[in-house]
């Protein structure tokens, strides 16, 4: 598969983001949820900061107190036993998982898609129970006018996803919680099929160990129901672990086409493409054998977390996907890639 990579790769880095307050660093910005809007490319950036812990042997953990409004630190000793920091993203204790970052969203524009301005302070940050660990990975869906924000919020009772509206990316309305944990890669298909609203998403079982992709439907986008299993991850191929929906699906003439995730067993994070049927997006037209875009450039396959690509968002314009992704939970990138050749792995 033809690839365009950005020579400006990262497009947006760490540095190039003003912590949101003296006390953090910006350890990464990725997974922006991506649209057009007055001329211009709008993202919504996924900010990781990390507290700046003043002690080698201490890491803290930034964690929204409701009752005070604002973000408190937890100490967690590096000679405690019972605190486990194998996984770069967590805290693992026998009593509660904490993570080593909380993140917020943050609005960035450009006019040529590559060079952005950044806003100086989140757009929306963590403002309740529901979000004390912070919010990730927003997918902006425009249905009717009004663009649905979609976004990861974390907190002690798991993850779950929650649905937020704007008209004007100034103010923005919070919708509440429409995945309950855990779920999350909640994507809006952009318009109403057959009068009904229709998600992509991905809920969790633990027993057995399942990490599919679902469509569930809903008449007013907050109550969802109907749930359809759509697939899982394929012990035969690139994604033998973990599956979920990515970027927000697009119409082209043969259905609905899924940019999604999918975790092999080396834990590398590639992006695959499945086609929905037009009217009844729960039939799987074709799913490529191969993924369409793997981690191989240097900001891709090392950083926080290693060999990862990650999509909230893309632009489909003039036969191409223009991808904004996560580089190695990091930086953003841009690459693009040709509908044909995509089209050409699925066998159509
Ligand atoms: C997924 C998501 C993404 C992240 C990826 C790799 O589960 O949480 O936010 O980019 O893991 O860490």
């Amino acid at each position: 598969m033809s690839l365009f990579r950005s020579p400006h790769n990262p497009i947006i880095g760490p540095k190039d983001v003003k912590p949101s307050s003296k006390d953090f660093e910006v350890i990464g910005v990725f997974n922006a949820g991506v649209t057009r809007f007055d001329d211009e490319v709008i993202l919504l950036l996924r900010v990781a900061e990390r507290p700046i812990s003043t002690h080698p042997d201490i890491v803290l953990a930034g964690v929204y107190d409701v009752a005070l409004g604002e973000i408190v630190l937890k100490e967690f000793s590096r000679d405690e036993p019972e605190n486990d920091f194998s996984d770069p993203r967590l805290i693992i204790r026998p009593d509660q998982t904490y993570l080593t970052s909380i993140s917020h969203l943050r609005l960035a524009r450009s006019a040529d898609g590559i060079n952005f301005d950044i806003e100086d302070t989140p757009a929306l940050g963590p403002a309740n129970d529901i979000e004390s660990f912070g919010i990730e990975d927003p997918r902006i869906s425009l249905i009717d006018g009004t663009y649905y924000i979609t976004y990861v919020a974390v907190c002690p009772l798991g993850v779950t996803t929650c649905l937020a509206s704007t008209k004007d990316f100034k103010s923005f309305q919070r919708l509440g919680v429409i995945f309950c944990p855990e779920n999350k890669d909640v994507v809006l298909f952009p318009e109403r099929i057959n009068g009904k609203y229709y998600a992509l998403h991905r809920p969790v079982s633990p027993l057995f160990k399942k990490q599919d992709i679902w469509l569930a439907e809903s008449p007013d986008l907050r109550c969802w129901g109907s749930h359809r299993f759509l697939c899982a991850p394929d012990e035969n191929r690139w994604d033998q672990i973990k599956v979920g929906p990515s970027a927000v699906p697009f119409k082209i003439e043969q259905g609905w086409l899924e940019v999604y995730h999918g975790v092999g067993r080396d834990n590398r994070y590639c992006l695959g493409a499945v086609l929905l049927d037009a009217g009844r997006p729960w039939k799987i037209i074709a799913r490529g054998e191969k993924p369409i875009f793997q981690p191989q450039a240097d900001y891709e396959t090392s950083g926080f977390f290693s060999n990862v690509i990650f999509t909230c968002g893309l632009l489909f314009e003039d036969d191409k996907l223009k991808i904004y992704y996560g580089a190695a939970d990091t930086t953003i990138c841009y690459a693009e890639l040709s509908l044909e050749e995509i089209l050409d792995g699925l066998n159509l």
